[in-house]
């Protein structure tokens, strides 16, 4: 494999990721040791290598797991605002590395660079939630049903949080649950994906440096690199009380089982298949532009993409053809050209699966519309780019019942509201929703409790592209998990219920009397 053109960039440099071999392991501010096994880190715009990075052995595993349960003995009794200061110094630091992170995340997921921007971002607000949030970790007082008692509730930090995450979103899904876990108190240990571990590092290389400069212990934030056997080992691990992970549904059911055979807590932010319901009623101009946004963007790489379009026979056939029309616009090729709007597949194992989509919803009676090549050529001799598809098909085809990684959109019809809400929730997945109407009836309608029955159901503005303000999850096998905003914080805390008694009597609950 050759190294790959993009390496000898001043940004790897800048980034402290420029080496042709990365540290796998890091507690913060140390890096060590590296194992006989390691990942291949190559990125998908021309198959060339960024780094290779060692896997996590079992045996720095768990000095990482020591290291950071030595620092959450200091960490948790730093007050929330002073973490907060911390958290609000590591914003400003991401502030600093916007450009050149979104460029690596761009280079090594394959993002049009304007995303990858995007998710640095998103890592900056985290950061500024999380500041205030640190002063807002409230707990309740209750009024008791005794004299001179006082019922009320804290909480408390829960220990080292596991972070799973995945390679569509390197580095932005990470900061909701890291930044969002240590203003709690909590510490934080990472296994980025073994398609992205650079991004890994390059965060790791970015905290770590805001940990230094204000003497503070390693152990905050900590990194291990590795498949699925170091995920296995966070999952299993009793150590452990709470795990984040963000990736299939298939890995996510095997993370859900061995941390509940150990009664492990779990946030699972799992796969998606998202619809979008265009009524007659849409103000088609719009819609057109988030449909296109939600199905192309980040090449369909989402797991917000917008998979599905459920639309009113009435405008059916001006929506398809106005999405060919679209569709033939779009500048397909390297992510960190401008003037790109959508970059390469992962891996050839992405494409082959969209291949492999494509042919079954053919085989069950849909037609494929427009796109589904593979391109070749100058600039595409990776073999990762490919072109969206649009296929018509029938909600309840076995693969349009999938989540595939990639631009496909699947056009359905419907006559009446009603059968389009049960078109989009006749899926097993739950995560994000939206109906495209001028008419309030319609709009409320999906909102209310027979509607969307999806974890964010939005009106006139697509699936994807989730401001982080709001709590990020969904329901059915999207797995039930909340990050992000909102009051998704409860998640990595534990709520302590205390009652004192500041009288001189001891009266009991329920009235009862026990005398003796
Ligand atoms: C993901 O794809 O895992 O709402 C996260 C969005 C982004 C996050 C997506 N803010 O599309």
């Amino acid at each position: 494999m050759t190294p790959s053109a993009e390496t000898s960039r001043d940004f790897l440099q800048r980034l402290g990721v420029s080496g042709p071999v990365l540290p796998g392991t890091s507690t913060g501010q140390e890096f060590f040791g590296a194992g006989d096994e390691s990942l291949d880190s190559v990125s998908p715009i021309d198959g060339g290598r960024i780094a290779r990075v060692p896997v996590t052995t079992r045996k720095e595993y768990d000095r990482v797991v020591e290291t950071a349960e030595a620092a959450f003995q200091l960490w948790r009794e730093r007050p929330a605002p002073g973490r907060g200061e911390i958290i609000r110094q590591i914003g400003d630091e991401l502030r600093r590395h916007k450009e050149d992170l979104g460029r690596l995340v761009a280079l090594e997921m394959g993002k049009i660079l304007e995303e990858g921007k995007g998710e640095v971002q998103e890592m900056i607000d985290i950061c500024d939630f999380a500041v205030g949030q640190s002063r807002m970790l409230y707990g309740r007082t209750m009024p008791s049903e005794r004299p001179e008692h006082r019922l009320y509730e804290q909480w408390h930090p829960l220990g080292p949080v596991g972070v799973i995450s995945a390679f569509n979103f390197p580095v932005a899904v990470y900061s909701w649950n890291a930044m969002i876990a240590a203003v709690c108190g909590d510490v934080v240990i990472w296994k980025p994906s073994e398609k992205t571990p650079v991004c890994g590092v390059a965060v790791q290389r970015i905290l770590a440096r805001v940990l230094e400069r204000n003497g503070l212990p390693e152990g905050i934030f900590n990194l291990v690199q590795g498949g699925r056997a170091v995920g296995e080992h966070l999952t299993s691990d009793r150590r452990i009380p709470l795990i984040s992970a963000t990736g299939s549904i298939r890995m996510g059911k095997e993370v859900a089982q061995v941390a509940g055979a150990r009664l492990g807590r779990t946030i699972l932010e799992l796969g998606g298949n998202n619809a979008i319901i265009l009524t007659e009623n849409a103000d088609l101009e719009l819609a057109l532009r988030a449909v296109v946004f939600g199905a192309v963007g980040t090449a369909g790489q989402r797991c917000t993409s917008t998979r599905r379009l459920i639309v009113h026979d009435a405008i059916f056939d001006q929506v398809r053809d106005r999405l060919v029309q679209a569709y033939e616009g779009i500048r397909i090729g390297n992510p960190l050209e401008a003037g790109t709007l959508m970059g390469p597949l992962i891996d050839s194992d992405a494409v082959r699966a969209m291949g492999e989509a494509l042919e079954a919803v053919q085989a069950a009676g849909g037609e494929l519309v427009t796109g589904g090549e593979v391109l070749e050529g100058e600039g595409y001799e990776s073999g990762t780019y490919v072109r969206p598809a649009i296929c018509i098909a029938e909600n309840h085809f076995p693969i349009v019942q999938e989540e595939t990684f990639a631009p496909i959109l699947y056009l359905i019809r419907y006559t009446e509201l009603e059968e389009a809400i049960a078109l989009q929730n006749g899926v097993r997945q739950g995560l994000s929703s939206a109906i495209f109407t001028t008419n309030l009836r319609e709009a409320e309608a999906f909102l209310s409790a027979r509607g969307s029955d999806c974890g964010i159901a939005n009106v006139n503005i697509g699936t994807s592209g989730a401001e982080i303000g709001g709590a990020f999850g969904g329901e059915k096998e999207t797995g039930g998990g909340r990050e992000s905003g909102s009051d998704a914080w409860k998640a990595y805390m534990r709520r302590q219920t205390n009652t004192t008694n500041w009288g001189a009597v001891l009266p009991l609950a329920q009235g009862i009397e026990f005398d003796v």
